[in-house]
């Protein structure tokens, strides 16, 4: 900008105001007069992208200028949330924005309504990826963040007839004011074909495809707060050549046949899978997760040669992390394209790969390892399944030789699964393809060593890491909870915790503050109002997470309807009010999280209708759980249930968001809630439930849900009541499925639950104490900063350091 004499945008109202309208004009092409509340907000957007446009700039310079060490990070999806509000807030522009808009005569908060999120993600390993990018920004390190550019994000949620309704969530039909088209960087990607020698060459091959595919970026813009740095997520769309429209055709009147081909080619990104966990072995997605990896590593290598010649340094100034299996393809696809494309020897290409990648796994669901069947793969991706091959060779003659004779250990360690239908495991590859691989809390990492990847960890036990997952401060407190954050700014004496989280604990001696809890009270009321969903008064008891058997919505349920019977019976009792509020999204084709959906919803219809309970007990299911709701959930919640089966939650990342707002845990030892705990104190969190050794020790030894139920005469009432249809003709199915098997061990964690929620009571009746305890719970939740995150993954994973954006003068 300084360098061709570009104006400097100005920093006052005014001069935002001048900014603003002159997007309406020109860049809107309309004026003040016949502005709808479209064009107000685009013409915003644009004007405060503008804002930081200039430090993208600087940014991309300071990068070039020191050619340093970059981190990729490949995700199949981000949820990003909203962007209006986080980048007034990152650009320092939020009050003259809100003085400037008063030219259209609309509110800001009127404006930021129309300000949808791009919803290309499930849940939290989604939102994981959007804090990560955030941090890294915030950390000033050099990063890209890739990924796809879904035409049609995670589905629209409402409840109809009382159960689960699905739309599609169009989130960009009226355009996106946040992205940057790059069409020039776009890359082309082949699927299909065969494989052909090449002359002269053992390794190398060449794959001719017999479809080829356009990949067109996008990015958005990732600032760092309180920093100059901005960085990029760059997203690809599909795209049909200009071949795959077949003008002959359309002359000839087949229209819908002259398109197939460019329809084909787009419907590759056109619908992020709305399953977060046991999606089958389908070929587009798999086409989606070639063509991500594919576009990205290409343009990847792009960007080394602008400043970099030998491949020797590849590794160097690369990290590649790859979050979760679903860009695993990217391992052989970067073999290939140094073997046969840029005719490195194997052995040289191997070296440079397994020195790129690290892989972050975020499961121990066995149904959620992804394996994809060799026939599938072989007509999608011939060469990479050759490749494959060599790899697995060389690699199982590596176990071989370590433990001589043990071929059942290389049975089981092998990438290529030997069952009914020989399949690729995907978690397999990324391990030996990578140098380091990383479960997202302790536990979970703990677990992955001793249990699904415990030969990989024998073989290598100094890949294995952990890296506690953690939340952006900026988006889930100061944007978030701005009453909270005012009052957090004035106990500590200055806002810097918002970039150094353990300052939170400077709040520690205010916990017995009389003046200060009262205070603290007052904001969570304030925000109960906000919400509006029932009785700021009350118990603000909150689940919000996706629906999934192991996260155990149904035990909630449980708990719920045991009030009801307790309230029913007994009017005239001290009961504590609450409000039981959950929300969530279940995959369209899981019938038993949906049945729960249903069921909770006819639960809290009962109760609704029953004057002697309703005043003490009310259910909401908040449709459509996003980031966007989140934002306005959890600074009013008190209660936070983190009740998964101990040793099936990898991490969560609700639990932290939650703790930080104030609301105090009820959970089990799984995923970070231990960590949580272990934080915030063992007197302020209720503990309840089985720990993950006596779990899976339960379920080898023979575990009869029945005997439970006989012997617990609450529980009886509670399944009864559901199976004999009280609540709808779904209840058999989940009182059976409960009754029957119970997967996830519910009714052996019911007792211990229930008592647990007594003590919740106890500490409820007790204001002085529950405020202690809420404040403790953010003053020790400092470690849950993801700035935290990426500063462990830069130490002990990407070995990156800051590279420092300089100031304008
Ligand atoms: C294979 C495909 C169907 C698939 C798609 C999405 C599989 C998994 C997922 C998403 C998984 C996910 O969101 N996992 C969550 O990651 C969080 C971030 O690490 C953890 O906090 C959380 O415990 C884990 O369930």
């Amino acid at each position: 900008r300084q360098g061709i004499g570009l104006r400097r945008l100005g920093t006052t109202a005014d001069e935002f105001q001048q900014d603003l309208l002159s997007s309406l004009y020109y860049r809107r092409g309309t004026t003040v007069e016949s502005a709808s509340a479209r064009d107000a907000y685009e013409a915003l957007a644009l004007t405060v992208r503008d804002r930081l446009a200039d430090r993208r700039a600087r940014t991309a310079a300071a990068h070039y200028a020191s050619n340093p060490r970059w981190v990729y990070y490949l995700s199949a999806e981000y949820l990003l949330g909203a962007q209006l509000e986080q980048n007034l807030l990152y650009s320092g522009t939020g009050e003259v924005a809100a003085e400037a808009v008063k030219a259209f005569g609309r509110s800001l908060e009127e404006i930021e309504e129309l300000d949808v999120e791009p919803g290309l993600g499930n849940g939290g390993l989604g939102r994981l990826a959007a804090c990560l990018v955030d941090s890294m920004a915030t950390r000033d390190i050099p990063a890209v963040g890739y990924g796809i550019r879904y035409d049609f994000g995670i589905f629209k949620q409402s409840v109809e007839d009382g159960g689960q309704a699905e739309r599609p969530d169009d989130w960009a039909f009226q355009g996106n004011p946040w992205e940057f088209t790059a069409a020039d960087d776009r890359q082309t990607v082949g699927f299909y074909g065969h494989t052909e020698p090449v002359a002269g060459s053992e390794i190398r091959r060449h794959w001719v495809p017999g479809e080829i595919v356009l990949g067109e970026p996008s990015h958005m813009l990732v600032p760092g707060y309180g920093t100059e740095t901005v960085n990029i997520v760059r997203l690809w769309r599909a795209r049909g050549s200009e071949a795959s429209f077949d003008l002959s055709r359309f002359s000839a009147g087949q229209y819908a046949e002259a398109v197939q081909e460019a329809v084909r080619a787009e419907n590759i990104s056109k619908v992020l899978y709305p399953d977060d966990s046991t999606e089958l072995g389908r070929e587009l997605r798999l086409k989606q997760q070639y063509f991500l990896c594919s576009c990205s590593l290409r343009d990847i290598i792009r960007r080394f040669r602008l400043r970099n010649q030998d491949w020797d340094d590849f590794a160097e100034k690369t990290v590649v992390q790859l979050n979760d299996t679903h860009p695993t393809i990217a391992i052989p696809e970067l073999m290939r394209l140094l073997v046969d494309e840029y005719g490195l020897g194997w052995d040289r290409a191997w070296s440079i790969t397994r020195r790129t990648f690290a892989y972050t796994c975020h499961t121990l669901l066995p149904e959620a390892l992804e394996t994809w069947p060799v026939h599938l793969f072989e007509r999608l991706l011939p060469r990479h399944l050759e490749i494959i091959y060599l790899i697995n060779m060389l690699f199982l003659q590596e176990v071989e030789a370590r433990f001589p004779g043990d071929a059942e250990r290389v049975r089981r360690m092998s990438i290529i699964g030997e069952g009914d239908e020989r399949r690729v495991r995907m978690a397999h590859l990324a391990v030996v393809g990578t140098e380091a691989v990383n479960g997202v809390a302790e536990l979970h990492s703990k677990l992955l060593r001793e249990t699904v990847l415990q030969d990989f960890a024998d073989l290598w036990p100094a890949k294995f890491q952990n890296v506690t997952n953690g939340v952006s401060p900026r988006r889930f407190v100061k944007l978030a909870n701005p009453r909270l954050s005012d009052l957090i700014t004035e106990g500590l004496g200055d806002d810097s915790w918002l970039t150094d989280l353990e300052h939170l604990a400077g709040l520690e001696p205010l916990a017995g503050d009389a003046a200060f809890a009262e205070r603290w009270r007052a904001v969570k009321r304030a925000n109960k109002v906000d919400l509006g969903a029932g009785d700021p008064d009350s118990l603000t008891d909150v689940m919000i997470k996706r629906f999934h058997e192991y996260k155990r919505q149904q035990l909630k349920l449980l708990h719920v309807i045991t009030m009801y019977h307790r309230i029913r019976e007994n009017p005239a009792g001290d009961w504590v009010p609450r409000t039981v509020l959950f929300a969530g999204k279940a995959a369209p084709a899981y019938h038993a999280a949906k049945n729960i959906i249903r069921l909770i919803n006819a639960v809290g219809a009962t109760i609704e209708a029953d004057p002697v309970v309703s005043p003490y007990l009310k259910i909401v299911f908040a449709e459509n759980y996003n980031v966007t709701l989140a934002e306005r959930i959890v600074p009013a919640a008190d209660l936070s249930e983190q009740i998964s089966l101990a040793g099936k939650e990898a991490s969560g990342t609700g639990n932290m968001k939650l703790a930080l707002n104030g609301a105090i845990t009820i959970g089990t030892l799984d995923g970070a809630n231990i960590e949580i705990r272990a934080r915030v104190g063992e007197e302020n969190f209720f503990l309840f439930g089985l720990d993950a050794f006596q779990a899976a020790e339960m379920r080898i030894g023979g575990y009869h849900p029945r005997a439970h139920y006989e012997r617990d005469a609450e529980l009886r009432a509670a399944l009864d009541a559901i199976a004999a249809g009280e609540f709808g003709g779904v209840g058999r199915e989940v009182a059976d499925s409960l009754l029957g098997w119970d997967e996830y061990l519910t009714l052996a964690d019911y007792r211990s639950y229930l008592d647990a929620q007594e003590e919740v009571e106890r500490a409820w009746r007790d204001p002085a104490r529950w405020t202690r305890m809420s404040i403790l719970n953010t003053a020790h939740s400092g470690f849950f900063s993801s700035d935290r995150t990426v500063a462990d993954y830069a130490a002990r994973i990407w070995r990156v350091g800051p590279v420092t954006v300089p100031r304008e003068d």
